[in-house]
Parts: C-alpha cells; sequence; structure tokens
C-alpha cells in the first residue's frame, strides 16, 4: 500500500463538503426531513433532473421506518404502494389480499441508496430552523447544525435559496409551523391554520393522503405524515404506502409548477 498522509485525507473531506454545501446554496427544491416522504419525493426530483437537497436534523436518513411497527423491524404497504417498492427492487411479501409486508432496513436503505444515486443531495445533521420569505412565497430555508440546536449554543444560520420547499417533516409539521407563526396570510387549509393530526385510522389516512399533498403557502409543500397533520386528518401506523406514494406526488405537482 502507498504511503497515506492524514492531513490530506482532511483536506480532501474538507473541500469536497464545501464544495457541495457552495453548490446547494441555490437549488431548485429543498426537502426537510429524511423520511421516507421526503427520500421519494427527493428521487423523483432529481430522476427527473431537478437539482434537489434533503436537509435532515438527525445522523440517519430514514425517518420512522427503521423501526417498523413497535419496533418490529416490518412495515405494511398496500397495493398502490407496492408499484413503488418495484421501481426501487425492494422485496416484498404477499400476506393476504391488498397487504404486503416489507423489511424495514431493505426498505430505508434502499430508498436512501437509490435516492442519492438519482442525484438526490443529503445534507444530514442539519436543521431547518427558519424559512426566506419574499413578497409572499417561500424562496429558501434557513440552516443550521442539529448539534448547534441541541446545545443550544448562541449561533446564527446560514440561509440556501430554494424554487420550492417540501414540508416533509414528519407529524410535527416543523416548517408548516415555522410560516404560520411567521407569515402575514392563511395557510391553504379548511381553517387557514395547521389543523393536526388525527387518531390512528390506517384505511381514512391512507385514502386522505394524496389529497393532502399540496401547496400550502406559495412555494411551500407538504407531503407523508406531515401533510395529513397539517390538513387534520388521521395517523396511519406502520402502513407505509401512502408515505411513498406521497413522496412521488409531491414530486409530480412541484415539476408540473415550476414548468408552467
Ligand atoms: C431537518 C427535520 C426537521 C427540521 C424534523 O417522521 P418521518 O419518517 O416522516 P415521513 O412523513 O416521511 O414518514 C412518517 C412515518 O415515519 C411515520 O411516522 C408514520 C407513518 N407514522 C404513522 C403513525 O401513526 O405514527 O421523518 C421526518 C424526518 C425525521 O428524520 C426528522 O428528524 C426530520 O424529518 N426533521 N429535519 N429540519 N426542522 N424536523
Amino acid at each position: 500500500m502507498k504511503e497515506l498522509n492524514d492531513v490530506i485525507v482532511s483536506k480532501a473531506i474538507i473541500k469536497e463538503y464545501m464544495d457541495d454545501l457552495l453548490d446547494y446554496t441555490e437549488m431548485d427544491v429543498a426537502i426537510g426531513g429524511g423520511g421516507p416522504s421526503g427520500v421519494t419525493a427527493g428521487y423523483y426530483l432529481a430522476k427527473a433532473g431537478y437539482k434537489v437537497a434533503l436537509f435532515e436534523r438527525k445522523l440517519s436518513i430514514g425517518g420512522g421506518m427503521w423501526g417498523g411497527g413497535m419496533m418490529f423491524n416490518k412495515v405494511v404497504v398496500q397495493e398502490e404502494g407496492k408499484r413503488i417498492l418495484d421501481e426501487f427492487n425492494i422485496k416484498s411479501k404477499p400476506f393476504q389480499d391488498n397487504y404486503y409486508t416489507v423489511d424495514s432496513i431493505e426498505c430505508t436503505s434502499t430508498l436512501c441508496s437509490k435516492a442519492t444515486q438519482a442525484g438526490l443531495k443529503i445534507f444530514n445533521l442539519m436543521s431547518i430552523e427558519d424559512v426566506m420569505i419574499r413578497k409572499d412565497k417561500i424562496n429558501g430555508v434557513v440552516l443550521n447544525w442539529s448539534s448547534v440546536e441541541m446545545a443550544g449554543l448562541h449561533i446564527d444560520p446560514l440561509t440556501v435559496e430554494s424554487k420550492a420547499v417540501i414540508d416533509a417533516t414528519g407529524h410535527p409539521t416543523e416548517i408548516a409551523k415555522i410560516v404560520e407563526k411567521k407569515s402575514q396570510k392563511n395557510l391553504n387549509t379548511t381553517t387557514g391554520k395547521i389543523i393536526g393530526e388525527g387518531s390512528m385510522w390506517a384505511d381514512r389516512a391512507e385514502n386522505k393522503i394524496l389529497e393532502n399533498v399540496s401547496e400550502i403557502y406559495p412555494g411551500l409543500y407538504v407531503t407523508g405524515m406531515a401533510a395529513n397533520a397539517v390538513h387534520g386528518s388521521p395517523r396511519m401506523g406502520p402502513i407505509f404506502g401512502g408515505m411513498l406514494l406521497s413522496g412521488e406526488y409531491v414530486a409530480k405537482k412541484i415539476i408540473q409548477n415550476l414548468e408552467k
């Protein structure tokens, strides 16, 4: 083996990371949250040729999918969602009519791997703590290291610009909450506010989710669990077809709007 220089390893990492970060100060779509819906949205946007980055607070990408249902590392997907599993080449096993089981580890890691290979840029360990609003439109997101957030350090964030932002932060709907609090206008929901998620009801939740995928404020879209929570629909438990389908659907909606 040739002699290795530790400082060259450092230089390689620092330069490559800084190049990426500088490159993604301007992009087409910024996604907040690396759960299944955000990663799936990123995959379809990247595959369609858009410049898209996903910002995830945690070290790992995958959100609530790794743990399956109550730490049993299986998830269930219904017939409609199986189409997306097949697109990603993720194995599924029929359980009974309309119910497929999937290994949550294979599913999460494959979504991540295929999305990054399609061109989705992922920045982990970063939290979206604010948005940029210009002329009543969301024009980007404001980022800080999640370690800064966790340590409660008083350090100012940095801003990146995007034509569209997706709130894929799951149950807490963090980006929608920021916009609800800071903008002067109502959100595009039946009350003009975040309605909040309802109790578990898989059938209703899964059947409502695509209707809930929407532009809730100019430039801000919701997908995944955040879409149901913002619009007041139920949670669905460990069935994940809606997460995958809503990720695909929000990408389609954004592409249609950006092409206008
Ligand atoms: C950066 C952030 C921020 C922030 C949060 O919860 P997720 O897995 O989201 P979905 O919608 O793709 O999937 C939901 C699913 O996992 C789930 O919880 C289901 C189906 N529940 C049903 C039920 O009944 O309980 O992922 C969201 C991700 C997480 O990784 C967060 O760390 C991250 O978003 N996140 N990242 N900046 N401000 N807020």
